[in-house]
């Protein structure tokens, strides 16, 4: 990771913290403009502003990220002091940087230099007010919430308590309405807590963006994506209308399908689905309840969990199989480095942050994941999504600091997840896994089972940053946090809390990024691209389709697209290197809906077959 902007690797503490610009290094250049102020700076002084601040922020990373991958590793008061110490100084200097880049912003600059400058203003995450005890004020918060989180536990009447993954698992494979609904609520005791913390977070945040010229967090949030903040927005409504109707369509096959299972008194044959039986903690991605909904003949007769525990795969395989399908692409190896310092487990004798992330110590070749995995095919998943961080980073390492990092954030979280859309029957068999390869009219199993991660997951991944962008413009007060938080994940993904909730709770903090200040609009937008890459690559790979059986593994024209995309960091508009890949300037739904055009229209038979009544 790196401390500087929206990094995806990690975003803890200090991406969240700061912005990362550098700290006293740049101040030769902001006492020269500071002491300007009744001449127009020169390009030249720009310039020099530009590349003091670039190289004083790259050293000074390295030292942010090694406090924040001890902290993450070691969750103890003292490794959060010195994270939030490094975040205060990091932070402090990060606005002087945006502050000074501001009063640059009227030069007439070569594109490259403007792009930066623009970089230097908009990439905070977390801005701190100018008033250094508020800024060590924010750092504290942000270290605490990441900490409360990270040792988030719940304790059973027996006594007995559970981290996040063991509870997951129950989520997961759990039939027993009772015992989902106490964990489910039991874990959202961790985040009540958390709401003065984050109330204080929000009003810190506000006063630094209004300090940088910014109106509100919203709106630096926003202006990250070479396009106005509202257009950005704009876009994203575009995006979600073209597949609301696919989601919809998902969501009545699915309530029909537990209302069969648990009868109404439990789930409704209308209304809103209850959260507590959807297969995951956040009610995000369903694949877990895939059992329970899949089609009666259609069914591919295999599953990644079972496969990998016949085959013995243990934690680290399950990631050199991953890294394998990046070699096979043309990418090198991972480093020694990687497989040494790399957490794959969850340590039995400390606090650690579990929540999956990538790294990039160095900004060079130190990469790692931190990942406590567990051996499932969900999980198999994450991990390539994670590796797709560490090979963006490595292929981006030769840009210019501000440069390395991906198009656009939805970029950084697509990569990896483009490379799962190639863990396909044919791939699992060449790999040894599957024996048989099931025919053709199992596909309507395999596209479920997919969109049951993949549709589901895209009003969540829309409505988490739709919830934050109000909270920071004041549109929704803290009184309100949590009742707005359910009109929201009613109106978007039309489900409901099991038990009836009030402002006592703040559910909000129950999902890593809250507390952990990770933007999330990233995860929708990766949604949607990385169905656009898939295509695109399967097409560069001469595969005839059907585009859901495709696996670009071992495909060197491929892997060198997409090499090409991921050199380019963040060095040109995203569009640009949108267009690399897929000819096409445009974000575009087009290709979730062409992935899963069979699957809709065997859904839509079936809630009209099952009088299903849909809508919420
Ligand atoms: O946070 C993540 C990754 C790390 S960037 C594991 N994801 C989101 C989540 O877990 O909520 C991946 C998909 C969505
Ligand atoms: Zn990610």
């Amino acid at each position: 990771m790196k401390a500087f902007s929206q990094k995806p690797a990690r975003l803890s503490l200090l991406i969240a913290v700061s912005i990362g610009l550098s700290a006293c290094g740049g101040q030769k250049a902001q006492e020269n403009a500071a002491t300007n102020t009744n001449t127009e700076p020169t390009p030249a002084q720009a310039k020099e502003f530009i590349h003091k601040a670039e190289s004083k922020l790259a050293d000074m990373s390295i030292e942010a990220n090694r406090a924040e991958w001890i902290y993450s590793n070691f969750i103890t008061e003292d490794t959060a002091a010195l994270a939030a110490a490094v975040g205060e100084k990091y932070t402090a200097n990060s606005v002087k940087f945006a502050t000074e880049a501001a009063r640059f912003a009227s030069v007439k600059l070569d594109p490259v230099n403007e792009r930066k400058l623009n970089m230097l203003r908009t990439s905070l995450v977390l801005p701190a007010p100018l008033d250094p005890k508020k800024n060590a004020e924010l750092a504290n918060i942000s270290a605490e919430l990441n900490g409360m989180y990270g040792k988030g536990k719940y304790c059973f009447k027996d006594g007995k308590c559970m981290t996040l993954p063991e509870l997951s698992a129950i989520m997961a494979e759990s039939h027993d309405p009772k015992l989902l609904e106490e964990v489910w609520e039991g874990w959202r005791e961790i985040s009540k807590p958390m709401r003065p913390l984050f109330e204080r977070e929000v009003q810190l945040a506000n006063e630094g963006s209004r300090d940088l010229g910014f109106k509100d967090l919203s709106v630096l949030w926003r202006s990250q994506y070479d396009m106005k903040p509202d257009d950005f927005s704009q876009e994203l409504d575009r995006l979600w209308g073209d597949v609301k109707p696919l989601y919809e369509s998902l969501h009545c096959y699915v309530r029909g399908e537990l209302n069969k299972e648990y009868g109404d008194d439990v789930v409704s044959k209308s209304g809103p689905i209850p959260a507590h039986l959807l297969g995951n903690m956040w009610a995000q991605s369903w694949g877990n309840i895939y059992d329970d909904v899949a089609p009666e003949n259609g069914d591919p007769g295999y599953d990644v969990t079972k496969l990998l525990a016949m085959h013995d795969y243990d934690e680290k395989k399950m990631v050199k199989q991953a890294e394998g399908f990046f070699t096979s692409l043309g990418f090198d190896a991972l480093p020694e480095t990687f497989w040494t310092r790399s957490l794959f487990t969850q340590p039995k004798d400390r606090d650690v942050v579990c929540h999956a992330s990538a790294w990039d110590l160095d900004n060079k070749d130190d990469i790692r994941i931190k990942m406590c995995i567990q051996k499932t095919g969900e999980e198999f998943t994450v991990i390539h999504h994670e590796l797709g961080h560490n090979f963006y980073q490595r292929a981006y390492k030769e840009q210019p600091f501000l440069f390395q990092n991906s198009a656009n954030d939805g970029f950084h979280e697509a990569i990896g997840d483009t490379i799962a859309l190639s863990i396909t029957p044919k791939y699992l068999k060449k790999i040894g896994l599957l024996e048989q390869v099931p025919d053709q009219s199992k596909d309507i199993g395999l596209l479920l089972k997919q969109a049951l991660d993949k549709v589901a997951f895209l009003p969540f991944g829309l409505m988490i940053d739709q919830w934050r962008w109000k909270v920071f413009s004041g549109q929704i007060k803290p009184s309100e946090y949590n009742k707005a938080w359910w009109e929201l994940r009613e109106k978007y993904q039309g489900i409901r809390p099991p038990v009836a909730r009030d402002e006592s709770d703040f559910d909000p903090g129950a999902k890593y990024h809250v507390p952990g200040n990770v933007p999330y609009t990233r995860y929708f937008l990766a949604h949607i691209l990385q169905f656009q890459f898939h295509k695109a690559l399967c097409d560069i790979a001469g595969d005839k389709g059907p585009v859901n059986r495709c696996s670009i593994y071992g495909n060197k024209a491929a892997g060198e697209k997409l090499n090409k995309m991921l050199e380019m960091g963040a060095s040109k508009p995203w569009p640009d290197a949108l267009e690399v890949v897929t000819g096409k300037r445009d974000m575009d739904a087009q290709a979730v809906l062409d992935y899963f055009a069979p699957l809709k229209v065997w859904l839509d038979k079936q809630n009209k077959m099952q009088n299903n009544q849909c809508g919420w």
